[in-house]
């Protein structure tokens, strides 16, 4: 069939609109017909030729939300005219990791994943031609996409496709964060860096587990009300700060923060979201995705002295399993989405998506088709 997507040619290039080739779901393959997508900071991490991973020509997008339009033989967990939200983080329930329970990085498909493939080691799409690879095994930025079964989350009806679909990344990174990653305890005092689409959803989680202070970090002045919007009882612009940002935080929570999250994938930043954390007992939790050959550092001394540096991909999330859920506490007002969906566009207009970004302007941009 054919179907409209946006078409990353080459990194550091507009994305373009053009009518692609998609092949039919095989065995345990579904295809979806998306009807809305978010834009994450990693789609633009990518785009811009800072992941080590990124292929080109490829179709990004990986927070999506759409309908099941043809399932592949031996598809038996959805069927066509379900509701579902692709999933990055897989869960196929049957390896290693998924057997574990002790890591929702499912490893069945990471491998053909990586390299831009469905598991068979081909892509579905082409375009003139010519194969274009699939991204983070979504490729949401496409009108239609084919994805495993195990790589997508059934959801309930009534959610709208084009809040559901932040789901897909931005809140439940955030939000698992806290809950499945941290399991943030009430009273915590917790330190938030960078008050974007995802460093937001780490608040409301806070919020919502009870934490103490809420203290978020960030270099965009208009962070601040954004932040306090959704629970942030403190705000520290690092430009401000005259001396030690890590003495200025320490002080703020009497001795350093039980929990602090890097949302910014600035490796200086890890550095001191670890050592602003408390002496004996303060995690660190490193969501951030830092660009290709970037590398973190800080003195053993601070792990000696109790602090944990730990990092967390979808929020700890097991993605059939948990994302329904988030779903339900979506529409039973227990978390946010639509006031964080600060623009919604056209798939024509997408590159605006990435400008609105990069100027600090959107908290999270959604394409609907
Ligand atoms: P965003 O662009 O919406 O937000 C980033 C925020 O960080 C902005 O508010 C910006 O002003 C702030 N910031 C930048 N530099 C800073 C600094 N030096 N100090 C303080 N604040 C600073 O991006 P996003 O969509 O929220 O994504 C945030 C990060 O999380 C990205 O690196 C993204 O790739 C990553 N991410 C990781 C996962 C995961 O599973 N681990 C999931 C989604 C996104
Ligand atoms: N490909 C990059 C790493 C990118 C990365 O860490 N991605 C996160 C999700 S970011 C969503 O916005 C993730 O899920 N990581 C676990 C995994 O298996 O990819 C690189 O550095 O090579
Ligand atoms: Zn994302």
């Amino acid at each position: 069939m054919k179907t409209r997507a946006a078409v990353a040619f080459a990194a550091k290039t507009p994305l373009e609109i053009v009518e692609v080739d998609l092949e039919g779901p095989k065995a345990g393959e579904v295809l979806v017909e998306i009807k809305a997508t978010g834009v994450c900071h990693t789609d633009a991490y990518t785009l811009d030729g800072l992941d080590s991973e990124g292929i080109f020509p490829s179709i990004l997008g990986h927070e999506g939300a759409g309908v099941v339009v043809e399932v592949g033989p031996g598809v038996t967990s959805v069927k066509p005219g379900d509701h579902v939200i692709p999933l990055y983080t897989p869960e196929c329930r049957q390896c290693k990791s998924c057997l574990s329970r002790k890591t929702n990085l499912c490893t069945a498909i990471r491998g053909t994943q990586g390299k831009g493939l469905m598991p068979d080691g081909t892509s579905r799409f082409s375009y003139k031609g010519q194969p274009i690879y699939h991204y983070m095994g979504c490729s949401t930025f496409a009108n239609h996409t084919v994805l495993p079964e195990i790589a997508v989350a059934k959801i309930r009806d009534d959610a709208p496709f084009d809040k559901a679909c932040y789901i897909g990344c931005g809140v439940t990174t955030g939000v698992g964060a806290v809950v499945n990653t941290a399991g943030v305890e009430p009273g915590s005092n917790v330190i938030v860096f960078g008050l974007g689409g995802i460093g937001l959803n780490v608040i409301q989680g806070a919020k919502m587990v009870g934490a103490n202070m809420i203290i978020g970090v960030d270099i965009n002045p208009d962070r601040e009300d954004w932040g306090r919007k959704f629970g942030m009882t403190h705000f520290v612009n690092p430009n401000e700060v005259s001396g030690d940002l890590v003495a200025h935080l320490v002080a703020l929570t009497d001795g350093g923060a039980d929990y602090t999250f890097d949302c910014t994938g600035n490796t200086a930043v890890m550095r001191t979201a670890l050592e602003a954390c408390h002496r004996g007992w303060g995690e660190s939790i490193i969501i951030g995705v830092a660009e290709a050959g970037k590398e973190i550092a800080t003195r053993p001394f601070q792990l000696v002295t109790g602090r944990v540096w730990k990092g967390t991909a979808f929020g700890g999330a097991r993605g059939r399993t948990d994302v329904p859920k988030i779903v339900d506490w979506y529409m039973d007002g227990k978390i946010q989405i639509d006031p964080m969906i600060t623009h919604v566009m056209p798939l024509e207009d997408i590159n605006k998506a990435f400008d609105l970004m990069h100027a600090g302007e959107s908290i999270r941009s959604v394409v609907v088709f």
